[in-house]
C-alpha cells in the first residue's frame, strides 16, 4: 500500500516538476519576473501575449483547477509517502551531496573503532560548528552518538589547529608541510589514549578536514590506519553569484535569490547558511553574494548592515562574503562629480568605504569588478587604465587584507561584423597584456576560460600565459546558461580539466593552466578559481539534482585539480545517491557523456553554441549570431563556415599565444577537428581528421547526439528502484525533456546548414 502511494506520489512529483521545468523562463538577461496573478502555466505564456492572451487565459483557468487538485493530492501522498520512507527525495535535494545516508549494519562495522567521544582544544566558532557537524554527521551515518567532552580522556576524535595539537603533543608533525586550509587526519597515541586527530594550521583547515573524515565514512572508505595530509591547489576558491538585489538571477536558473528580495536582505537566511555549509564541504573559502552587473545601492550604509548579517551567517563555515562593485560608485552612491580613479577625492572615497564596510564585516574577502563591459561604467570614460581603476580599489582594500577580483571580460559588443579582422576572442588579451605588471599585489585579474563567453567548446583563454607579473584567477560557469540551463545533463567537470590540464608551454617549457592561474609558475602570491554558480532557492539549489555534481565538482577541482573526473563523479554520486553499484555506474556513464553529447547536437568543431545569442541563450538560434556587434560569429555563409583568426589571413587572434602552441593553431592541418571552425574558415567539404567532411560531421554528429540524448532516457530507467521514487521521477522526466528538445536541435541546426550549403546528407536524413 505504502508503495503504491509513494508511486502516486512520486507520478505526481514528476508533473510538477515537468511543470515547472517547462513554467520556468529560460533566464534571459535578467529573468521576467512571473507575473503574481497568473498560475506558472500562464506565466509560460506571458511572452507572447500579444498573441496568446486569449488562449493563455483559456489555459490559465484550466491549468489553475487542475493546479490545485494536483497539489492537494500531491500534499495527501506526501503525507503516506512520508511514512514509508525516513527520508523524501525533496529532503535528499536539499541535503545534496551532505546527506550522510545510513551506513548499512556489515560497512558500519568497520567503523567500530571509530571514537564515541569529541574533543575541541581550542574553541571558535568554526570549531564548535565542525564538532557539531561531525556529530550530526556520524549519527546519521553509523547511528552512533558522539559525545563531546572537554578533555581527552580515552579514545577520542580530535579537533585541533597544529598550534595546539603541539602545546599536547610537540613531537607530532603532519607527513608534508600543511599550507592555509590544508588539513591531516591520522591516528596518534594522546594522553595515553589511541585518537583520531583531524589537525590543520588554522580553524578553517580542520573544519574541513572534519568534512573530509565524513566524506570517507558516507563512502565507505577504510579510516583504519589513516594517515592523510592534503593542501589546496590555490588559495582562492571563490563562488561568485549573479544575484540581483530584487531577489533575480542573473542566469540563474535555480528559482529566486537566498540572499535578495524585493530590495532587500531576506529576512530568513537559513538557506543561506545551508549554503556556506555545502560550500564548505567542498573546500570554497568565499562567495561574491550579487551581480557583478553591480547594483551601485549595494554599498549604501543602510545596505551594508544588511550584507552584515548574510556575513555572519557564512562565517561559521570559514566561507568569506564578497562584492561586486560598480565603479561609478563614488559618483552614484557617494555624490561625488566623478569617479576618475586617479582622482585623490575618488581613492578617499574608496577608502572610507572600504574602512566602513570592515567595520560592520571585518573578514570581508573583498570586491569583484566588471567595468567596460557590457555596458557597464568603467575607467576609459576618463581615458584610465583597468590597473588604475583596479589598484584605487586594492589600496582601499590592503589594510584589511581584501583583494579586488578585476573581470578580464572586457570587449566592444559593437563591433562592425563586416569587417573580417574584428574580434571579439581578442579582447581580453588585447586589453591585459599591455597592463601586465601595472596591478597591484592584492588585485587578481578573473579571466573566463575561453575568450569568449562560456560556448559549449572554446580554446584556452590565451591569457593565461600573458600575465607573468599579474596574479590571475580562472572564472569558469557552473550555471548552464549556454549548455542546456540545468534542463539539459551536462557535466562541466571534463571541459573544466581540459582546461585545467592544458599546457600553454610558455618559453618552451611545460606550463599548465592550472599552474598559471595558482600563481606556480609565475611565482605569484595568490591566485586560483571562481565559479559562477547562480544556486536559488529551489529546494535542490540548481533547479536540477543531477545538475549539482557541477557545483561539487567545482569545488573538488579548485582544491585539487589532479583530481579525474571519473574520481569526481564517483565520490558525488555515492554521497548523493549512494553507493549501489547499477547507481554509481549509471550516474558515471551518463554524467560523464554528458558534455559530450550535448556539443554533438548543440554546435561541433567549435562554431560556438549555435544558441540564440542575442534571446535565451538555450534555444537553436545559429542565424542570431551573425550581423550583429556582439562578436559570437560562426561567419557561416554559402561556401563555408568558421572564424579565420590564423596570423596569416585572419583576425591574428592565434597570434596571442604563446609560439608553440600558436603553431598548432595556426595550421589547418594541425588544428585539432574539435576547435577547427574556432580558427579557421573551411568549405563545408574540407575533409577533417576523421576521414568526414566538416558537412557530414555536422549531420552524423547532430544524429548521433540526438540519439545518445534519446538513450539517457533508457539508461535512467535501469536505476528504477534503486534510488528513491521522487529523485527517480524527477531526472526522469528531464532526461524525457532533453530527448525531445534534442531532436529539436538536431533538426534546427542540420536544415540550416542545407539551407546555406546546399549539400545534402549521404545518409539522406536531412530534407528542407
Ligand atoms: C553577468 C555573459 C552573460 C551575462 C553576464 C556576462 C558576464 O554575457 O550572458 O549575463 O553578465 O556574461 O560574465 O559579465
Amino acid at each position: 500500500m505504502v508503495d503504491h502511494v509513494r508511486r502516486v506520489g512520486s507520478s505526481l512529483w514528476a508533473l510538477r516538476v515537468c511543470a515547472r521545468t517547462l513554467c520556468r523562463p529560460h533566464g534571459t538577461r535578467c529573468n521576467f519576473p512571473l507575473h503574481p496573478g497568473l498560475t506558472p502555466w500562464a506565466n509560460t505564456f506571458r511572452p507572447f501575449r500579444g498573441l496568446l492572451l486569449s488562449k493563455a487565459l483559456h489555459l490559465d483557468r484550466i491549468a489553475r483547477n487542475t493546479w490545485v487538485l494536483l497539489v492537494s493530492v500531491n500534499l495527501l501522498s506526501s503525507v503516506f509517502v512520508s511514512y514509508g520512507l525516513a527520508q523524501t527525495g525533496a529532503t535528499l535535494d536539499r541535503e545534496a551531496w551532505l546527506r550522510y545516508a545510513a551506513v548499512d549494519a556489515k560497512a558500519a562495522r568497520a567503523y567500530e573503532k571509530l571514537p564515541s567521544s569529541s574533543v575541541l582544544l581550542s574553541r571558535s566558532a568554526v570549531l564548535e560548528n565542525a564538532q557539531r557537524e561531525l556529530a550530526g554527521g556520524i549519527e546519521k551515518l553509523l547511528g552512533r552518538k558522539l559525545n563531546s567532552t572537554e578533555n581527552i580522556k580515552g579514545s577520542a576524535i580530535v579537533l585541533a589547529t597544529l598550534h595546539d595539537l603541539h602545546s599536547i603533543a610537540p613531537s607530532l608533525r603532519p607527513p608534508i608541510a600543511l599550507a592555509t586550509d590544508g588539513y591531516w587526519i591520522t591516528w596518534a597515541r594522546l594522553h595515553d589514549s589511541e585518537c583520531l586527530v583531524v589537525a590543520a594550521p588554522n580553524d578553517r583547515g580542520v573544519l574541513y578536514g572534519m568534512f573530509a573524515l565524513l566524506s570517507k565514512v558516507a563512502r565507505g572508505e577504510s579510516i583504519a590506519g589513516v594517515n592523510e595530509a592534503q593542501n589546496p591547489y590555490a588559495p582562492i576558491r571563490w563562488v561568485n553569484q549573479w544575484d540581483n538585489l530584487d531577489g533575480r538571477i542573473e542566469r540563474g536558473y535555480g528559482g529566486p535569490s537566498i540572499f535578495f528580495e524585493d530590495g532587500k536582505v531576506r529576512s530568513d537566511l537559513t538557506r543561506a547558511g545551508d549554503y556556506a555549509r555545502l560550500l564548505a564541504s567542498i573546500g570554497i573559502n568565499g562567495c561574491t553574494i550579487n551581480n557583478v552587473n553591480a547594483a551601485p545601492g549595494i554599498l549604501e550604509p543602510s545596505f551594508i548592515v544588511q550584507v552584515k548579517r548574510i556575513a555572519d551567517v557564512f562565517r561559521p563555515w570559514g566561507v568569506q562574503l564578497s562584492i561586486s562593485v560598480d565603479l561609478s560608485s563614488p559618483k552614484v552612491v557617494g555624490g561625488l562629480d566623478t569617479f576618475d580613479p586617479l582622482d585623490p577625492r575618488v581613492g578617499d572615497w574608496w577608502r572610507k568605504k572600504a574602512d566602513a564596510i570592515y567595520e560592520q564585516i571585518p573578514d570581508l574577502g573583498g570586491f569583484v569588478v566588471k567595468a567596460d563591459s557590457e555596458g557597464r561604467s568603467g575607467p576609459s570614460a576618463y581615458g584610465r587604465t583597468h590597473a588604475d581603476a583596479a589598484n584605487v580599489i586594492a589600496r582601499a582594500l590592503k589594510p584589511h587584507g581584501g583583494v579586488v577580483f578585476y573581470r578580464a571580460f572586457v570587449y566592444n559588443h559593437h563591433l562592425d561584423w563586416r569587417d573580417l579582422k574584428n574580434d571579439r576572442a581578442r579582447a581580453a588579451y588585447d586589453n591585459f597584456h599591455p597592463l601586465d605588471g601595472k596591478f597591484d599585489d592584492n588585485a587578481i585579474v578573473q579571466i573566463k576560460n575561453g575568450p569568449i563567453d562560456f560556448q559549449v567548446r572554446e580554446p584556452v583563454s590565451p591569457l593565461f600565459a600573458g600575465l607573468r607579473n599579474t596574479n590571475e584567477a580562472i572564472e569558469l560557469q557552473i550555471t548552464q546558461e549556454y549548455t542546456g540551463q540545468q534542463k539539459h545533463l551536462c557535466f562541466l567537470v571534463p571541459m573544466w580539466k581540459e582546461v585545467l590540464d592544458f599546457d600553454m608551454r610558455v618559453d618552451g617549457t611545460p606550463a599548465r593552466v592550472k599552474n598559471l592561474l595558482s600563481g606556480r609558475i609565475f611565482r605569484r602570491p595568490i591566485g586560483g578559481f571562481a565559479g559562477v554558480a547562480n544556486v536559488g532557492m529551489d529546494t535542490n539549489w540548481l533547479g536540477s539534482p543531477m545538475a549539482m555534481a557541477n557545483l561539487y565538482g567545482f569545488g573538488r577541482l579548485a582544491w585539487n585539480p589532479d583530481l579525474s573526473s571519473e574520481a569526481i563523479v564517483d565520490e558525488w554520486t555515492r554521497l548523493t545517491f549512494g553507493s549501489d553499484p547499477a547507481v554509481v555506474k549509471t550516474v558515471a556513464d551518463l554524467q560523464l557523456r554528458s558534455w559530450h553529447v550535448y556539443e554533438n547536437y548543440t554546435g561541433p568543431l567549435g562554431a560556438g553554441t549555435l544558441t540564440n545569442i542575442t534571446g535565451n541563450h538555450y534555444d537553436p538560434g545559429p542565424e542570431s549570431s551573425e550581423g550583429n556587434g556582439w562578436g559570437q560569429w560562426h561567419r557561416a555563409d554559402h561556401q563555408g563556415i568558421g572564424m579565420d583568426r590564423t596570423v596569416a589571413t585572419g583576425t591574428g587572434y592565434i597570434g596571442q599565444y604563446p609560439p608553440e602552441v600558436g603553431k598548432l593553431y595556426e595550421s589547418l592541418a594541425a588544428c585539432p577537428d574539435n576547435l577547427l571552425l574556432f580558427f579557421h574558415h573551411v568549405p563545408y567539404t574540407y575533409v577533417l581528421h576523421s576521414g568526414k567532411t566538416v558537412i557530414q560531421h555536422v549531420y552524423d554528429s547532430h544524429y548521433e547526439g540526438a540519439e545518445e540524448a534519446q538513450g539517457f532516457v533508457t539508461e535512467w530507467k535501469n536505476v528504477e528502484g534503486h534510488v528513491d521514487g521522487e529523485r527517480y521521477q524527477d531526472v526522469l522526466s528531464r532526461f524525457e525533456f532533453q530527448a525531445a528538445e534534442a531532436i529539436k536541435w538536431r533538426d534546427v541546426i542540420c536544415k540550416w546548414i542545407y539551407q546555406l550549403s546546399g549539400i545534402p546528407d549521404n545518409k539522406g536524413r536531412v530534407t528542407q
